[in-house]
Order: structure tokens, then C-alpha cells, then sequence
């Protein structure tokens, strides 16, 4: 088979400059032949030479620069400080890791327009644990992919090239420190991911990863015991069970010394947990992180748990509140080696929802925050959909869990209690298109995440002129242009699709495309609850009480719909159609104007684009011109579906008198 090609992302090095020396490299305090240290040399001197044609040589002549790399443990555990000057570079670095990333930091500054002597940054990480998660099946087939299959599995066997080597340099080169290899909805083979089976292969693959400072994980099967084990349960506090787990993580680390840990989604959309026995989430956790623990392993475990079978008929159920109903009981309940890995929302990966309240609602437990890269619920990387800025309203959304220290970023990070492990993860949006992410732009995600989860004070046009600088060196004018395109895009996303928090309103299994009654556990009747009046859940206090789970302050601010954000109006209201918004216009209104604005906007981007066929690479921009023709489809059929529904429901005619159909 030909063996398939792929680009290099934003490690695509274009020529920046002629520089005119060679360079020398002296190493003092770092081991020359550490793997991380040896990887980060290599990069240095490829990214150098393709940016600035300056070799790297052992030859010391007198008009020599000098990278000089030194060890130096005052700086924080994987940072660095890079000091450019007349005569080289200076990378001071507390470990190895912080060698890496600061070549890479050296790397990009190039490709932003720095000259190499004149590269200065002092960086250290925000978040200790900064995570993709693949839900990469092992059939090949990706669980929300958009761009290809899997380049992990193919037929069931993991699948080792230059392409895996590829992946990991990215991921280091935005400072990823841990990747979680298959889905957290275990299935088929994937079960036997800590057998003999396969062992061999996954001790390759991590070798791989730790050569970029990167840590392996596993999602894992909670019912293993059973599957594997051949035990009739898998009740976390049964005997059998615990030594059942004690034999097999201990011959996991026989196999993979440098093994993270496991990620486990339990007891949700009908994965297996310790609630079919009576335990709690926390019994689960616990028991597999006592069994963890004396080899240094972690437990990651999801908060994605609810039941998707709840007849919300009665106004009092709801989704939403799942999450923190059942965890925030047992705050301070989990060992320190568990982390809970909380979905920014409470309900999933919509365009817009609120902060989950579970976030800093727990105050003696460690937490991650999780976001979704790929775009199962924004756009599938068809429609362009930049997702940095909602990552940074999340982050710096004020929780009130504590004064001065209450951002999520604040307690993920682990400054608010100061707990050691914490971070963030994200559902990665790759797969084995040439272009890793289906749409080109996509990428601008993938990077994104990586960058704000290092540093998470990064704006997301800083990010994304770094980003489209690397990939494509455009000139300003059209840097610019790309610039805000990326900026715009989300929330001409949700112009057409969902404006004012109401979500969902997709095709139920696939999650492209309009539906407006659409949701796949809608036995009970539309999640959206709009009638002839209104439309909008009421989440106060008179309804499901969800806002009451948020700290009084933010409480109060959303259980009132005069003070509660518009963006998030109809995610904590049902809202007559009459009612005024700020802008004086009717609710019914907006929701024309959104469509129709959201369309015509969405039209623009595409336009924005044609303007960049000069500068972009051909295939590059005729990939993405594709996607922008669907996208146009797209936001019409959201447009005229959306529009025509609620016209038909309310009976409200559009003042601007424009064709509804
Ligand atoms: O939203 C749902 C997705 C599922 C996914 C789940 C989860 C991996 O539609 O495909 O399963 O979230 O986050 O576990």
C-alpha cells in the first residue's frame, strides 16, 4: 500500500530568514543522551535549518552561535527561559522536559518573526496535566471523528510509523504532557489493552511518547473482572475483585514502567460502574487508586454521569443537574491520586451552556477540566468553529468558590486549594486525513488547546496569530483576515444554530444538521419545551433548581432572567416569545435576526476566504473551500428549519417581512 502522506501541521517550517552563521551547541547540568534531551536537539536543528538555512555543526569557529542549554533548578518543574543575544540562544530549563519546550518555544518565535538572537520568554506550565483524549476505537473507526480513521488502530492492532512519531512532536511542541490512547467507551478489543496482547506494542508506542516528555494512558473497561477475569462482579468492594485489580496493575507496570494511569468513564450511557452494586462513584474510584498508587499510577475519573433513560415530565428532572448531584455529596470523599474530570458544561460539548457548577463546587477534591476539540456538537469540522474563546470563558468564568482565586482556571490549575494534580484534557479532534483534523482550520483547535492549557493567560487572537503564522507565514493583511475568521466564527456557529443556550436542536445521532425536536433520549418529549408561547427550561428555583447548584452569587444572577446573561437566557428560562431582550427586540425576533444574520455571516467567512487563494497552498485551500460550500448549505437549512418552526409555533410574523419557509 502507498504508504499516505501528511502535512506537518504548524511544524510546517517556512523560511523566515537567510541567517548567515552556524550554530554550536553546549550542553552543561542535562544528560546529552536523555531521550527527551536528544529529541529536543533534533528539532532544534531541523526547525533552524528550514527557517533560517543555519546549520548546527561540531565545528567551533570564532563567528559561531552558541545554543547554550543548562540545567537550572530554581526554575519551575517543566519551564524554561530562553535568552537570545548577539552571540546564540541561552535555554535554562528546570528538567528535561522544559529543554522541549523551550526549543519549541525558540522554534515558534522564529516562525512569529523574531530573529533567533532575539528570542526571550520565562514559561512554565499552568496546569501540571495537560491531556488529549482519543476516543479512537480499535476497529479503526474514531467515536466523533471527522478526519478519517484512526492512526492508533487498524484491525484491532496498534499501528507504529513515522506518522505516530509525527504526532507526538506536535503534541510536544504545544506542550501536551499526557495522552489517553483509546475511547472511554471501552469496547471490543480495546478491553485487552492491559493484556499480553497487546503489551508489547503499547510499551512501543509510550517509548515513543516518553521521548517527548509524554505520559501514556488508558481508558479502562470497569467491568475487566468480569470480561477478562472471568469474575461474576465487579463490585469494587469485593475481595476478589480488588486482587484481581492488584494482579493485573501490577502486571501493567511489570510491562509499561512508565505508565500514567487509567481514564474511566463509569456507570453513563451504559457503561458499567459501581452503582450496578450499590457503591458509590467514589468506592469505584478509591478502590482502583489504592490499588494504583504505590507505582505512582493516577485515576482520571469522568463526571459525564447521568441517566439517559430520565422521564423529565415532571418539571424537577433534568440532565443538568446530574453531575454535581452525584458528586458534589462526596467532595473530599476521593484519594489523592483520583482526579475528577468534569465537561465544561453540565450537559455536553454544546455550542454554549454554562460553566458545570460541579467546577469549583467541589473544594476538597482534585479536578480537570475537559473540552471537546473535535467538533461533534459544532460543526464537525465542516463548519469553521474557532472553540479558544469559549475555553477562555471558561476559564476565566468566576466560580465564587473562594476570594481572589475562583476562575476555573484557578482550580483546575490547582492554585485555589492547592492540590498537585489538575489540568486539562481534551477530546482530540485527529484522525488519519492527510491533514490530521479534516478541515485545515481545525487545526487552529488542536493547537489552541494545547498553547492555553500550557499558559492558560494566552488570549485566543494571540494563539491564533501563532497559530496561522506557523501553518501558513501569511503576510499581515491576510494573517489578519484568517485572524478574524477564526474569531468570529463561533459565534456565527451559533447565530444559525442555537443562539441563547438553548443547545441541542441536531440531528440525534450523527449531531450535524438541523432537528429542531431533535435528541436522541427524547421518548419523554422535546428537551427544549417550547409551545405556542415560549420555549426555554426553567432551571430556578420555581423550576428544575439547577442555578441553585452554583455558588448564591451566580445563583442569583441566573435564577432571574433580568440578570441572567441572554447568551444563556433559554438555558435557565422558558421565555414567552413576546418577552424583551436588551436590544428592545422580541424574543421571536432575535431568533429570526440570529438565523438569518448567522447565515448571511457564515457567507462572509467564505468570501474572507476566497480573498486568501494567493497565499494559501492550493490543496490547502481548496480542502477548506469544500468544507465552506457545505457549511453554506449547512446554515441555510438551519436558517429556513429553525425560522419556519418557530413561526409555525408561535404564529408570529417576521417584522422585516423576509421569506420564512
Ligand atoms: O456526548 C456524548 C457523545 C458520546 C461520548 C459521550 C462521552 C464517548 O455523543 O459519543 O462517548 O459524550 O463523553 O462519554
Amino acid at each position: 500500500m502507498e504508504p499516505k502522506k501528511w502535512t506537518q501541521l504548524w511544524l510546517d517550517y517556512h523560511k523566515m530568514y537567510e541567517g548567515q552563521k552556524s550554530w554550536i551547541i553546549a550542553v552543561t547540568g542535562f544528560d546529552k543522551e536523555n531521550k527527551v534531551l536528544r529529541n529536543a536537539l533534533s528539532e532544534f536543528e531541523k526547525g533552524i535549518l528550514a527557517m533560517t538555512l543555519e546549520t548546527v555543526t561540531e565545528e567551533v569557529s570564532a563567528d559561531a552561535l552558541t545554543f547554550t542549554i543548562s540545567q537550572n533548578r530554581t526554575l519551575p518543574i517543566e519551564g524554561y527561559r530562553i535568552d537570545g543575544s548577539h552571540d546564540g540562544i541561552l535555554l535554562e530549563a528546570f528538567d528535561e522536559k522544559g529543554v522541549l519546550y523551550g526549543v519549541f518555544a525558540i522554534l515558534r518565535q522564529i516562525a512569529c518573526g523574531k530573529r533567533a538572537t532575539e528570542v526571550e520568554e520565562n514559561a512554565a506550565p499552568t496546569n501540571p496535566l495537560r491531556m488529549m483524549n482519543h476516543w479512537d476505537n480499535m476497529d479503526g473507526s474514531i467515536e466523533r471523528g471527522y478526519s478519517g480513521e484512526s492512526f492508533f488502530y487498524v484491525n484491532e492492532e496498534i499501528v507504529i510509523d513515522d506518522r505516530t512519531r509525527d504526532y507526538a512532536r506536535f503534541m510536544a511542541s504545544i506542550g501536551i504532557n499526557g495522552i489517553v490512547i483509546n475511547n472511554v467507551n471501552v469496547k471490543g478489543a480495546a478491553s485487552y489493552l492491559i493484556t499480553d496482547r497487546y503489551f508489547d506494542k503499547v510499551k512501543e508506542l509510550s517509548d515513543i511518547f516518553e521521548g517527548y516528555g509524554i505520559k501514556l494512558y488508558m481508558s479502562l473497561n470497569f467491568a475487566s473482572p468480569i470480561e477478562l477475569g472471568g469474575l461474576d462482579t465487579c463490585d469494587p468492594l469485593d475481595k476478589d475483585v480488588i486482587s484481581w485489580w492488584e494482579d493485573k496493575i501490577k502486571e501493567v507496570y511489570d510491562r509499561l514502567p512508565g505508565f500514567g494511569g487509567f481514564l474511566v468513564k463509569a456507570d453513563s450511557e451504559g457503561r458499567p460502574g459501581p452503582f450496578t452494586y450499590g457503591r458509590t462513584q467514589a468506592d469505584g474510584a478509591n478502590m482502583l487508586a489504592d490499588v494504583i498508587k504505590p507505582y505512582g499510577g493516577i485515576i482520571i475519573w469522568r463526571c459525564f454521569v447521568y441517566n439517559c433513560t430520565q422521564d423529565w415530565r415532571d418539571t424537577k428532572t433534568d440532565r443538568a443537574r446530574a453531575g454535581y448531584d452525584y458528586f458534589k455529596d462526596l467532595d473530599g470523599a476521593y484519594h489523592d491520586n483520583v482526579i475528577l474530570q468534569i465537561k465544561n458544561g453540565p450537559m455536553d460539548f454544546q455550542i454554549r451552556e454554562p460553566v458545570s457548577p460541579l467546577l469549583g463546587g467541589l473544594m476538597h477534591t482534585n479536578q480537570m477540566l475537559e473540552v471537546q476539540v473535535a467538533q461533534e456538537y459544532t460543526g464537525h469540522q465542516i463548519d469553521l468553529c474557532y472553540l479558544i474563546p469559549m475555553y477562555k470563558e471558561v476559564l476565566d468564568f468566576h466560580t465564587h468558590c473562594n476570594r481572589g482565586k475562583d476562575t476555573v482556571a484557578d482550580v483546575v490549575s490547582g492554585r485555589t486549594m492547592g492540590n498537585k494534580l489538575g489540568g486539562m484534557a481534551a477530546v482530540i479532534n485527529t484522525g488519519n486525513d492527510e491533514n490530521w483534523t479534516g478541515n485545515d482550520l481545525a487545526a487552529a483547535n488542536l493547537y489552541g488547546f494545547g498553547r492555553l492549557s500550557f499558559n492558560t493567560r494566552l488570549t485566543s487572537e494571540e494563539i491564533a496569530k501563532e497559530w496561522i503564522a506557523q501553518t501558513f507565514n501569511l503576510p499581515e493583511k491576510e494573517s489578519d483576515i484568517l485572524c478574524s475568521m477564526l474569531l468570529r466564527s463561533r459565534e456565527i456557529y451559533e447565530k444559525y444554530t442555537s443562539p441563547l443556550g438553548i443547545g441541542w436542536m441536531v440531528t440525534p445521532m450523527g449531531h450535524y444538521g438541523p432537528s429542531v425536536d431533535g435528541y436522541e433520549y427524547s421518548r419523554w418529549g422535546t428537551y427544549h419545551r417550547a409551545d405556542h408561547l415560549g420555549i426555554g427550561v426553567d432551571r430556578t428555583d420555581k423550576g428544575t433548581g439547577y442555578a441553585q447548584q452554583y455558588y448564591e452569587e451566580n445563583a442569583k444572577m441566573y435564577n432571574d432572567p433580568n440578570t441572567c446573561p441572554e447568551e444563556l437566557l433559554l438555558f435557565f428560562h422558558h421565555i414567552p416569545y413576546t418577552w424583551k431582550l436588551k436590544t428592545g427586540k422580541t424574543l421571536m425576533q432575535h431568533i429570526y435576526d440570529s438565523h438569518f444574520e448567522g447565515e448571511e455571516e457564515a457567507r462572509g467567512l467564505a468570501a474572507d476566504w476566497d480573498k486568501l487563494k494567493e497565499v494559501i497552498p492550493a490543496e490547502s485551500f481548496d480542502r477548506v473551500k469544500k468544507r465552506f460550500d457545505l457549511q453554506l448549505d449547512n446554515a441555510r437549512e438551519w436558517r429556513d428549519q429553525v425560522n419556519s418552526y418557530f413561526y409555525r409555533k408561535s404564529m408570529i410574523p417576521d417584522e422585516k417581512g423576509r421569506t420564512i419557509y
